[in-house]
């Protein structure tokens, strides 16, 4: 049986991008693979975290893994510090990979840019390193995620590779596995700008977003020059990406939106877009908050996830230790 792995990081409060590029898609494998769900807290703090929110968002995330369909019972769902083998897979691999493969990841030169000299932290720099490690402790053949992870996903492939080669047969090479609508949600306010979390709150729309907010934001967000509801990625990359977003929420292909809007204007085309994500978003924020109420359940999906995940973990971490000679 295959093995999917994946994580969200608590380092704001989720949004439709982190929904559709990623979160959506994981409870279809339950049952069909061995399915393991994690929240990187550890990957979290390569950016200055508040520990009180820290904290709680970590809470909300395990909560919205069960709210949009992980059951506990059939997937592992685990909380990455809780399993120190992470970090010492991680320390381990920083000696399979160079300066300059890491120097060349995007998501690097995009965060430093934008953090200054004091915020490119190495702990930022080792980000993917961990990542590897992440997946790398659970067989995971697939990986699904949104595609601005698929360069992290191709670096824990080479440095599997590389060590496999050194060592004989040691981890499963992983593969990212990317939606074909909504892997990557632009910026509303920016479609040339990735959805992201950490960004301006008029560029996303939460989760937890209130149905007023919801409707303000996407009749705020930028279109393109005509007023025509089409699909073009390159020529009108506004309106694509709010096509996108329709598609993703409503289950139906980019063509039969299309088809549905002929004839129809950015005005109302944006109404009923508005009042589809509130519909939608209402439904997952009640059960949300039904489960985000009993801490005392979230903790113990956690503690027990945690220790299912710490075996499949030790043991892995065991094997490498003893094939590179670490007592
Ligand atoms: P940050 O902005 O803090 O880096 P993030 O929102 O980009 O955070 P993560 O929590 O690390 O991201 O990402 C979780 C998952 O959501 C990943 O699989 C990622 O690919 C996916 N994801 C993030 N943003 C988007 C987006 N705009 N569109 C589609 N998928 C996304
Ligand atoms: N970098 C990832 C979060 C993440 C992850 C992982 C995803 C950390 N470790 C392992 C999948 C598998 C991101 O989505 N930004």
């Amino acid at each position: 049986m295959k093995t999917v792995f994946s994580g969200l990081k608590p380092s704001g409060d989720m949004t439709i991008g982190n929904y559709l590029g990623a979160m959506k898609n994981w409870p279809y494998q339950q049952g069909l693979a061995r399915t393991i769900f994690f929240v990187p807290n550890a990957h979290a703090i390569t950016v200055r975290q508040d520990p009180t929110e820290l904290k709680k968002r970590t809470y909300d995330l395990v909560a919205w893994l069960i709210t949009v369909g992980l059951d506990p019972k059939k997937s592992i769902i685990l909380v990455q510090s809780k399993v120190p083998a992470h970090a010492e897979l991680c320390w381990i691999l920083d000696n399979y990979v160079t300066m300059g493969e890491l120097s060349r990841m995007t998501e690097y030169k995009d965060k430093s840019q934008k953090l200054g000299p004091e915020g490119q932290l190495v702990g930022l720099f080792n980000y993917p390193v961990l990542m590897a490690a992440d997946i790398l402790l659970y067989d995971a053949n697939e990986v699904p995620v949104g595609e601005d992870q698929r360069q992290h996903l191709e670096l824990a492939r080479t440095i599997a590779e590389r060590f496999n080669r050194l060592y004989g047969n040691t981890f499963v090479l992983p593969k990212a596995t990317i939606p074909k609508t909504g892997a990557r949600i632009m910026g509303l306010d920016d479609p040339t700008k990735k959805m992201s979390k950490s960004d301006h709150p008029d560029s996303f729309i939460m989760l937890a977003e209130t149905a007023d907010s919801i409707r303000k934001k996407i009749k705020r967000a930028v279109t393109d020059s005509d007023n025509r509801i089409i699909y073009d990625k390159k020529g009108k990359p506004a309106v694509s990406n709010l096509i996108e977003i329709y598609a993703g929420f409503s289950d139906e292909t980019i063509s039969v939106i299309e088809k549905r809007f002929v004839g129809k204007g950015y005005g109302e085309f944006k109404a009923e877009l508005a009042e589809l994500v509130v519909e939608k978003l209402s439904q997952l924020q009640a059960e949300f908050y039904k489960i985000r109420d009993n801490e005392a359940m979230l903790d113990k999906v956690i503690d027990s996830g945690s220790a299912k995940a710490a075996e499949i973990a030790n043991e892995k971490l065991r094997e490498v230790k003893e094939k590179i000679g670490l007592l």
